[in-house]
């Protein structure tokens, strides 16, 4: 009988998931399930603190429970002195102590990392098995084949696909309540009088304390706030924050799905993003419960259906592009932006109450919800043409869901449009009225929505127009900009100088 491969399983921060693919055959007694705390993986951007803290905390609990399990756990903490500072080293380490003859992995979320691990054969000179990420419910594969079927790349067509697969919201092959999407119904204007549901908090234990002092020392440097950490921190807490999402916000979140009031950054979203992406919860057993929920009769179906178009559409898809079009995706900017990114993207500090509003409880939470994300902070940017690789920058840096594979496509294709439309129909780029319509914060800000120009007009006003005066010879031929151009082109010169000034003098203030 021939003896098996001493083998080496390595997982990742964002792969703590009982059903990883790396676990699946091991065995508990000969294999070394390798985890590793590592400064090259906090540092290739700077993290969040709350980041650094929720994973560290959340692969040291999976590691406990692997060990408890009777698995054969190396876990490297950050300030072993004997940790090399990358995953390469400790790989390298563990492959000599160990005597390792074989690594497995699942493939990892970043093309980063992915060449790493592709480089590791040839390197160390053993066999290095990279297994599919079936945690997503698309594989790239499936994925490939798909786009290549289609003319365009547009998510209603691969939302409607992935629910026909997964036999999601169907009723005998057709959709639930008639149409596949209820996105009319997910738009209406907030009551800044709701009373919107306190998210589930948890104390933190000995494990994350000691975590958190960690990351004091180590990384105080980088951005965000480390106070009242109280987060989910392994996969019975993550539980319960999803089952208080069912049961409290979801009923109402498809109504106030794109709605903003000043100094609620949770409004009736999930807070699931950061569980899900690092494995603790899987886009299925989430898809199941919202369903079951409609079932029931706790939740309505725009609620429901919203919800999932975000998981099984919008998720999917978004990795889809990822894989399909990494490398080159990160180099796209297709208008040729090149401003830098404003310091009141760190600091908070502008007059502008939308933007003040996004940053602080992105400096406080690691966390703003995807229309302050979208309409906020990647539409500034969009109409200031800052250089796409800045703002991919801060938004992989800034919140604790991020990861390259989600950050880029929804950075560079949604709200940049860098990739020139590869995926969206036109960019978003809105003006004040937009910010206004969907919540207060216009009422308390310094800047006046209902002016176009002068010191104190909403800067988003006349950045919107002079976006689409600027970009005219790459915008004018899209249909769906055709009426913005007829009011553009109705403009007097003089009106249009006024834009082109007070945006120059805008942008030039910038610090
Ligand atoms: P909910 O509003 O409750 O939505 C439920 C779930 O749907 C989310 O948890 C998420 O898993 C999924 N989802 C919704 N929209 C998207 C989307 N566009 N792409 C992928 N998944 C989606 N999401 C990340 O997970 N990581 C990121 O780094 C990230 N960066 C973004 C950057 C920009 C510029 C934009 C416009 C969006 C970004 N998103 C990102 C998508 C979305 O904003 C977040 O997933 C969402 O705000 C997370 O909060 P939530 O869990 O409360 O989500
Ligand atoms: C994000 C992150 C951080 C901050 N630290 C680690 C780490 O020390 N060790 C580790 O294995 N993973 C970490 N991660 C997650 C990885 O960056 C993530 O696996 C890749 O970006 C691929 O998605
Ligand atoms: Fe933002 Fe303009 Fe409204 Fe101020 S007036 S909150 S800058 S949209």
């Amino acid at each position: 009988m021939s003896k098996a491969p001493r083998t080496l399983r390595l997982i990742l921060g964002d792969q703590l998931s009982p059903e990883i693919a790396t676990l699946r055959d091991a065995n508990p007694t000969s294999d070394i399930i390798f985890m590793a705390e590592v400064m090259e993986e906090v540092t290739y951007v700077k993290h969040h603190q709350k980041k650094i803290a929720f994973l560290f905390s959340a692969m040291r609990h999976f590691a406990k429970a692997l060990s408890e399990n009777g698995f054969n756990v190396a876990y490297t903490k950050l300030d072993d002195p004997l940790n090399g500072g990358s995953l390469n080293s400790e790989i390298e380490r563990a492959i000599a102590f160990y005597e390792i003859e074989q690594i497995i992995i699942t493939s990892p979320g970043e093309y980063r990392l992915l060449q790493i691990f592709e480089s590791w054969e040839e390197q160390f000179g053993v066999p290095v098995l990279l297994l599919e990420d079936d945690r997503f419910l698309c594989t790239k594969s499936s994925f490939l084949a798909w786009a290549k079927s289609r003319n365009n790349l547009r998510m209603d067509a691969f939302y409607q696909f992935m629910r026909k697969t997964h036999e999601c919201l169907l009723e005998n092959g057709n959709p639930v309540g008639g149409k596949w999407s209820f996105d009319t119904e997910n738009r209406e204007k907030p009551d800044p009088k709701m009373k919107i549901p306190t998210p589930k908090s948890f104390e933190p234990d000995e494990i994350t304390l000691d975590v958190i002092e960690l990351v004091k020392t180590r990384c105080d440097a980088h951005f965000g706030s480390l106070d009242n950490f109280n987060f989910a921190v392994d996969r019975s807490q993550a539980l319960e924050v999803l089952e208080e999402f069912i049961t409290e916000r979801l009923p109402t979140f498809g109504r106030f799905q794109d709605a903003m009031i000043e100094n609620e950054p949770f409004m009736y979203h999930s807070l699931i993003s950061l569980y899900l992406n690092c494995g603790l919860l899987n886009p299925l057993e989430i898809i199941r419960a919202a369903e079951n929920a409609l079932q029931k009769g706790s939740a309505p179906l725009n609620s429901v259906e919203g919800f999932i178009r975000q998981l099984l559409g919008w998720r999917e898809f978004i990795r889809g592009i990822y894989w399909l079009k990494m490398p080159q995706y990160k180099e796209l900017n297709f208008f040729g932006a090149d401003r830098k990114l404003p310091d009141f993207y760190w600091s908070g500090n502008t007059r502008m109450k939308c933007m003040a509003q996004a940053v602080q409880q992105t400096r406080q939470y690691g966390y703003a919800h995807h229309i302050q994300r979208l309409m906020v902070l990647g539409n500034f940017a969009l109409l200031a043409g800052i250089y796409p690789k800045e703002v991919n920058d801060w938004f992989l840096t800034v919140y604790t869901d991020a990861y390259e594979w989600v950050e880029l496509p929804n950075v560079s294709g949604m709200a940049l449009f860098a990739d020139g439309g590869l995926f969206a129909t036109k960019p978003y780029a809105a003006s004040g009225a937009y910010i206004n319509r969907m919540s207060n914060y216009c009422k308390t800000c310094h800047y006046k929505v209902s002016e176009k120009n002068g010191e104190t007009a909403c800067p988003f006003n006349y950045l919107y127009w002079n976006f689409l005066k600027k970009n005219r010879s790459l915008l004018e031929g899209n249909i769906r900009l055709k009426m913005s151009y007829r009011t553009l082109d109705k403009m007097t010169g003089e009106k249009l100088q006024i834009i082109e000034s007070d945006s120059e003098t805008f942008l030039s203030s910038l610090p």
